[in-house]
């Protein structure tokens, strides 16, 4: 297993867990006070979740929350790119673009973020010939059945963690034959999209079964409706559980956590990390 990844002109340490910052930049995410409010409020965000240890921000213009509405590519670059380029000014940090559209993941790279997650594993058209165009940033493929908007509909697997391991080897495969080589890789299992609850925590109990693939794990567990619906807490109350689920990926082997709490993730990690050492 690589003990860096390269991500545009930065290096990633993957020798222990990394924490990505998720920074929201929907409507839904601000009390709108025009453009430059928007950016403002963003960067102060990146600032903290930096200063909480965060060694990625993750920027993200589509909700992909079940049954969220489609936006369109006007709106989603003019949400994300002024930000990019804002953090990016500002801070020496990595930059991750939450997004499937290949307009998107060209001014990314334009503009040096360091990576393109895309929970649609660059199957939208264009985007793998986009992002061949560059051969430093990273790429997060991520496993999704179905659509945003149906996908929690009745989910169904002939044997999930197979069919999961099949979808990442297919589209390792894809990005390969494009000239985009699996070095630049992170694999994603895709918490929520398209899996029951039980599902969910199948997933989360064999994780470890994706490090055969040899490319580094990002789990995105944050806040998600496996935590609310087990414990029946809503949005803003599921740190302990989110919590919970940061520390089992980690010893299943993810090297990146996304979420919303950097503080208490970096915190709980750095427990996790002391004991690992022994
Ligand atoms: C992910 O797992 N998730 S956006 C619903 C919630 C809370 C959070 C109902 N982008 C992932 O974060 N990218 C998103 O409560 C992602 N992996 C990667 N790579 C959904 C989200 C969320 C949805």
């Amino acid at each position: 297993m690589l003990k860096n990844l390269l991500c545009s002109k930065h290096f990633l340490n993957i020798e222990f867990p990394q924490v990505m910052g998720i920074l929201n930049v929907t409507p839904d995410s601000f009390s709108d006070g025009g453009k430059f409010s928007r950016i403002d409020v963003a960067l102060k965000q990146a600032e903290q979740m930096i200063a909480d240890g965060a060694t990625i921000i993750d920027i993200g213009g589509e909700s992909t929350r079940p049954g969220a509405k489609d936006v369109s590519e006007q709106d989603e670059l003019a949400r994300v790119i002024p930000v990019l380029k804002a953090i990016k000014k500002r801070f020496n940090i990595i930059v991750s673009i939450d997004t499937s559209k290949a307009s998107v993941m060209s001014e990314a790279i334009n503009y040096d973020a360091g990576i393109i997650n895309d929970v649609r594993a660059l199957q939208n058209e264009g985007c793998l010939h986009t992002v061949a165009q560059s051969n430093d940033i990273a790429i997060c493929l991520m496993h999704m059945q179905g659509l945003p908007r149906t996908m929690q509909h009745q989910p169904q697997y002939d044997d999930l963690i197979s069919d999961i391991s099949s979808f990442f080897q297919q589209r390792i495969a894809a990005c390969q034959q494009i000239g985009i080589t699996s070095s630049r890789l992170i694999l994603d299992p895709g918490f929520g999209f398209g899996k029951s609850l039980e599902q969910n925590y199948s997933l989360l109990a064999q994780m470890h079964r994706f490090q055969s693939l040899n490319l580094p794990i990002l789990a995105g567990l944050s806040r998600k409706s496996m935590i609310g619906n087990l414990l029946n807490r809503d949005v803003n109350d599921r740190l302990a559980g989110s919590l919970a689920t940061a520390i089992i990926a980690a010893q299943q082997g993810a090297q990146i956590i996304r979420v919303h709490d950097v503080k208490e993730t970096v915190d709980v990690l750095k427990v996790l990390q002391a004991t690992n050492k022994n």
